[in-house]
């Protein structure tokens, strides 16, 4: 797969940072005027301050012909995923107050807020700001929120790994004061860096990055950031309760277009290892190249996973070298990594302990007799505990005291919250990105549709006497990729009106991507195209083995065929097949 050649035409977005004098644009005036949404160069603008301009997707469907209703969805950065629970508390009022009732965890341990009025989002942004909470390039051409393993338990490692998330992120944040200008009114949040007198942006520029950015940490053993999918990802390296550094993986990302090959999602490249004392330096200067040499006329090519591809590893790593003025030291050696969900009770360490709880596609919210939203406040209002955000979209209660387990527990349930004890393993590992009906890019539902398939994925677990094999189940509403799907051992994508890519055979453990099974699978079939799958699984897999590396092991075209066969002869005899089977042990 070739990238397309650069050329020399910056695209639109290239001139409407250049000429924003750092992110402002006419963005003060458009705030104060009387329409209830911005132009297309305020749209693009606003992302770089956590907003996304957007309009009700159901809506506009019965109501062709009148003007769209605009709202806005505002994205709060949490490096690791951190909260006081006087943050979350902050959250859970401007959800109600200002925005539509529900918060929403996402997959990079940040919070969402949808459908803001446009007269609220000084207010809101000025109260989060009073909790300490930025939304400051949570979107946008910039480093995003920087994600970390974020389970709490007493060990020095996690905590430096979790101090080194905060200080790459509020390094990286855009230095501009427009943020506080525009929504806060000049006054000072103590996350942002200082401002430079003669530089306003040293990192970045006037143009800032080609694209967005992201980074992570994962702990040595766990890969609950899907480390391999970020543009850098960073694999603490530990000797018991030292922290040696990390391993350095760069050009990984998820996004792609179902009709462009030239577009593909792509695992990063380990280059090298760093100490501690090194990281911020190298991470910067990872970036500076991406700022200098990623793509700025492409935008579907501009993200640096096109940049690794095109250069290869060992010309990226020369550059970064050349830049620093040093060479990495070689890669360490680290435990294999697991996707860990730190869901249930945990003893933290220092006697008091966690809960990890399930939410179902991140959305916090009362409906019906699960009064998610209550109940959580309820917990934290009284017991004070640390909130957790995780990359799996869930939520971590952290520093509960043994006396207090219990009422928590209780509280949870009057409120019609499952422990994840109660809930199946197959839908404890799915994720599913936001799509319909706030997403502008969405080709099909997600978080709404997810559900009732895996639903019906249960019961055909259980019939098959699967319902004990974890495996990942993810669905997106479109290729860009937002619960990282191409990793999963089961996917979902979007394609087209109420039709889905399945993938097979992702690594559980975020190693390998999947492939294309089958194309342009309507929604109510999909559980039906997976059963034969799960049925092969069932009957033929080696001892230990995932789904994921089964199929992998198999690889798509047997599959194909041996599912085939078996239809056409209507039975489930594997004679004709095993000989298939066994070639690929
Ligand atoms: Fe995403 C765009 C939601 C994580 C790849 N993503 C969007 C937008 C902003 C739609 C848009 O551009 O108009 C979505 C807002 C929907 C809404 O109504 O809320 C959106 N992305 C999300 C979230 C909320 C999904 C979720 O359900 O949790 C995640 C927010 C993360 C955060 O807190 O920062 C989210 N997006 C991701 C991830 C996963 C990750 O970062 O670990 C990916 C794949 C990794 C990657 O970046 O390669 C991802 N989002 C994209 C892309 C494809 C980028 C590309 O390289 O092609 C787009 C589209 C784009 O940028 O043009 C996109
Ligand atoms: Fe929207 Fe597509 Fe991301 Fe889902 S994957 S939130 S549909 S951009």
């Amino acid at each position: 797969m070739a990238t397309r050649p650069k050329t020399d035409a910056p695209s639109g977005v290239e001139a409407i940072k250049a000429n924003s004098n750092y992110l402002r644009g006419t963005l003060a005036e458009q705030l104060h005027n009387d329409l209830d949404h911005f132009d297309e160069s305020g749209k693009q603008l606003l992302k770089f301050h956590g907003l996304y301009q957007q309009h009700d997707r159901n809506q506009r469907k019965g109501a062709r012909g009148t003007e769209k209703t605009h709202s806005f969805m505002l994205r709060t950065r949490i490096p690791g995923g951190l909260l006081t629970p006087e943050q979350y508390l902050v959250h859970d009022d401007l959800a109600r107050r200002y925005a539509n009732g529900t918060l929403r965890v996402t997959t990079r341990q940040c919070f969402q807020f949808h459908g803001i009025l446009k007269g609220d989002l000084q207010a809101t942004i000025r109260e989060l700001n009073e909790a300490l909470i930025t939304s400051l390039g949570a979107c946008g051409d910039v480093v995003r929120n920087v994600a970390c393993c974020p389970a709490p338990y007493q060990d020095p490692v996690r905590e430096q790994i979790q101090r080194v998330a905060r200080i790459i992120s509020d390094h990286l944040l855009p230095r501009t004061r427009a943020y506080h200008e525009l929504w806060i009114d000049g006054e000072k949040v103590e996350l942002a860096a200082p401002a430079e007198e003669e530089v306003v942006e040293p990192i970045y520029g006037k143009t800032y990055l080609p694209r967005k950015f992201k980074i992570a940490i994962a702990y040595p053993g766990d890969n609950c950031v899907d480390v391999y999918t970020q543009d850098i990802g960073l694999v603490a390296v530990a000797e018991g309760e030292t922290l040696l550094g990390f391993n350095v993986i760069v050009g990984g990302g998820m996004g792609m277009n179902h009709t462009k090959v030239d577009t593909f999602p792509r695992l990063g490249d380990l280059i090298g290892f760093v100490t501690p004392e090194q990281v911020l330096q190298v991470v910067e200067t990872i970036v500076t190249v991406q700022r200098d040499h990623g793509n700025r006329s492409d935008r579907k090519h501009a993200r640096m996973k096109y940049l690794l591809h095109e250069w290869g590893a060992d010309r990226f790593r020369t550059e970064v070298e050349r830049r620093l003025g040093w060479k990495l030291q070689p890669p360490a050696p680290t435990p294999p990594l697991e996707n860990k969900l730190h869901h249930g009770w945990h003893a933290q360490g220092d006697g008091r302990w966690f809960l990890g709880l399930s939410i179902e596609n991140g959305r916090i919210k009362d409906e019906g007799a699960l009064r998610l939203r209550s109940g959580l406040r309820a917990v934290i209002e009284r017991f004070r505990p640390g909130v957790r955000l995780t990359p799996n979209q869930d939520l971590l209660l952290t520093d509960i005291t043994q006396e207090d387990m219990l009422a928590v527990e209780n509280t949870l349930r009057e409120h019609g919250i499952p422990l994840p004890s109660d809930l199946s393993l197959v839908q404890r590992h799915s994720l599913a990105c936001v799509a319909l009906p706030t997403c502008g890019l969405a080709l099909t539902e997600a978080e709404r549709a997810l559900p009732a398939v895996i639903d019906a994925l249960e019961v055909e677990l259980a019939q098959l006497g699967l319902a004990d094999e974890p495996f990942t189940v993810r669905m997106t509403g479109c290729p860009n990729g937002c619960a990282r799907p191409y990793v999963a051992d089961l996917a979902f994508v979007g394609r087209s009106a109420d039709a889905y890519v399945i993938f097979v055979g992702g690594a559980s453990n975020g190693t390998r991507l999947n492939q294309p099974y089958k194309d342009l699978v309507k929604r109510d079939r999909l559980v039906e195209e997976v059963r034969p799958l799960l049925q092969l699984y069932r009957d033929r897999r080696l001892p230990g083995e995932r789904f994921g590396d089964f199929c992998h092991r198999l690889g798509v075209e047997t599959l194909q065929s041996i599912i085939a066969q078996l239809s056409e002869k209507e039975t489930s005899d594997y004679v004709a097949i095993d000989a298939a089977v066994a070639l690929k042990r």
